[in-house]
């Protein structure tokens, strides 16, 4: 036998103690009575402002009302919201029942919400009225969806629709002193966002106390936060929450260290610098898109951007180029990166940059490795693990990361080896300097504008098609959205037309889902085992 040696990068701030024995929500409200006064949340949409103990409270009561409605520990609810205050007293109401939530993106169809639904087995959707008409289900679908009233009950924030139920019924007057708290451990699960990971269909990651609280603290706590979040700031929350990055990044970060949340329900770059300049946000979540906006739109010089000192971007590549472009826009700024993955917790790494003492960090870099966390880099080919500036798959180890797949013992070994280490499917190296830098990806995954387009679920919709014989989808480069989805399709009849291609996936998946380009061909090429040889398609589209 050959003895291997792994090499292990660490952060290079040292490790801490993390409480992570305790439920989310008592974890993020640790230090309330240290800033029990200060604004937690801002309404964007209202201008309205929940303190931190006004929030508390509400959490509790919400928790009271979703218990009266019979959710108990270990039960999952869906919550289908934009960003609003109402997710937040959902979600955290839900942890200290011991319940679940599971996230959905609203505009997703009526098929995508309940496949997502079914597979979580939840109980409740708390939504906005405008969505209520896709729950009703379709009469003339094939499938049938659970029904409204009897399988699963609807609570809407706004005024609700026949059927439903006012949120703030949930908010009863008296909050019993404290919410009688289930006897939740560490390894239970709060939150199952979806993901498709490396390969296959969307799956729930299942994320639990610890591995939620172990994150946060690794990017906010210890006495040198790699992310360092004050009292004093106000975070934009304009990514979505219902994705695992705000949901970590922004909104518990900010709750573990009291920083307020400046909630926006949806992107307009006008709305954004207004709100930007009247509450003086200075700290910044974004996704390379909106960097763009930033950098490019010419509405951006009308307004004053001197509040914003962090500006973090996340959840697909920001190249060099770009973070020097934003950078001429804030130049008061500190410009960085993180890079996580839904399945890592989500935070694999984070700009030094950002810590209370910072270290300087390179244009491009994704940041280094969290601390109380063990990263290395592995040929792809033979799993041997690299030194120093020498690209290859990340892989992660932590008290962070999931603890698997819901009901998918499979697709979770597939993912986390028999040593514990989480195999990303991204390659990447890190420099001299402790700096990540992401060059590829060899997972399946696309990514439009940081959103996750599975080409196994256009594939299987695809197939499904009476004229479609074989299909692959693959990511093409795109300047708008980093990447889009395009589809090569083996014909069984000749009539099929793309746009009649592009229609047929079009109605049946959330916009940033939809084919932008299709080609038809005579055979998808394969390997001996039956795997779509997705380089040889990419390697095709880029010479197309
Ligand atoms: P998912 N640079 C390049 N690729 C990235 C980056 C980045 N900074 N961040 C994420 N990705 C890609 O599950 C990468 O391929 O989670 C990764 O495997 O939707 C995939 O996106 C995961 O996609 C943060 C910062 C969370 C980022 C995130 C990302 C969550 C995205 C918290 O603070």
């Amino acid at each position: 036998t050959t003895t291997t040696t792994t090499h292990v990068f660490k952060s290079k701030l040292p490790d801490i103690e993390i409480s992570n024995n305790i439920p989310l929500h008592a974890y993020c409200f640790e230090r309330l009575s240290e800033f029990s006064d200060r604004p937690c949340l801002i309404s964007g949409t209202t201008g309205k402002s929940y303190s931190f103990a006004e929030t508390h409270l509400i959490i509790k009561k919400t928790a009271a009302g979703l218990s009266g409605l019979g959710i108990k520990k270990g039960d999952v609810i869906m919550i289908l919201l934009q960003n609003c205050p109402e997710f937040v007293f959902s979600f955290m109401a839900a942890s200290m029942l011991g319940a679940v939530t599971t996230t959905a993106n609203p505009f997703y169809t009526a098929a995508e919400i309940f496949k997502q639904f079914t597979t979580a087995d939840a109980k409740l959707i708390i939504t906005q009225s405008q969505y209520v008409d896709k729950l009703r289900g379709d009469p003339t679908a094939e499938k049938n969806f659970p029904v409204m009233g009897e399988d699963f009950k609807v609570v809407t924030i706004d005024t609700p629709p026949e059927d439903c139920l006012h949120f703030s019924a949930l908010l009863s007057e008296d909050v019993p002193e404290d919410v009688e708290e289930e006897n939740i451990n560490e390894n239970d699960a709060v939150a199952l966002p979806f993901s498709s990971g490396t390969t296959g269909l969307p799956k729930g990651v299942v994320l639990t106390h610890k591995s939620l609280i172990t994150s946060v603290a690794q990017q906010v706590d210890g006495e040198n936060p790699n992310l360092h979040l004050t009292t004093e700031d106000v975070v934009l929350c304009v990514l979505p929450l219902f994705h695992i990055y705000s949901l970590n990044s922004v909104l518990l970060c900010s709750l573990r260290a009291g920083a307020a949340v400046l909630l926006m329900h949806k992107f307009e770059i006008g709305v954004l610098l207004n709100l930007i300049q009247r509450h003086r946000v200075s700290v910044a979540a974004v996704v390379p898109p909106l960097v763009l906006a930033l950098a490019k739109n010419p509405k951006v010089a009308d307004y004053d951007l001197s509040s914003i000192r962090l500006v973090l971007s996340g959840a697909a590549p920001l190249g060099k180029e770009l973070q020097d472009a934003l950078r001429s826009r804030v130049p008061q700024a500190v410009l960085g990166q993180g890079y996580g993955m839904t399945e890592a917790g989500p935070v694999l790494s984070m700009c030094l940059s950002f810590a209370k003492q910072p270290h300087p960090t390179k244009s491009g870099s994704c940041g280094t490795v969290v601390r109380n966390a063990e990263l290395k880099v592995i040929d792809p080919d033979n799993g041997s693990s690299l030194g120093y500036n020498q690209p290859g798959e990340i892989c992660i180890r932590g008290a962070q990361i999931m603890k698997g797949y819901l009901n998918d013992d499979k697709a979770t070994a597939a993912t986390i080896d028999v040593d514990g280490w989480l195999h990303t499917g991204d390659i990447g190296y890190v420099d001299d300097d402790d700096e990540i830098f992401i060059v590829d990806r060899v997972k399946e995954l696309i990514k439009f504008k940081g959103f996750q387009v599975p080409p196994a679920e256009l594939e299987a919709l695809l197939v499904s098609h009476p004229s479609i014989a074989d299909a692959a989808v693959v990511p093409q480069k795109d300047d708008a959205a980093g990447e889009v989805p395009v589809a090569f399709v083996v014909r069984s009849g000749v009539d099929l037309t793309e746009e009649a291609v592009k229609e047929f996936i079009a109605k049946q998946v959330v916009f940033y889902k939809k084919l932008h380009k299709v080609y038809f061909v005579h055979a998808i090429p394969k390997s001996p085992s039956g795997k779509i040889l997705r380089k040889d398609l990419r390697a095709k589209l880029a010479t197309a």
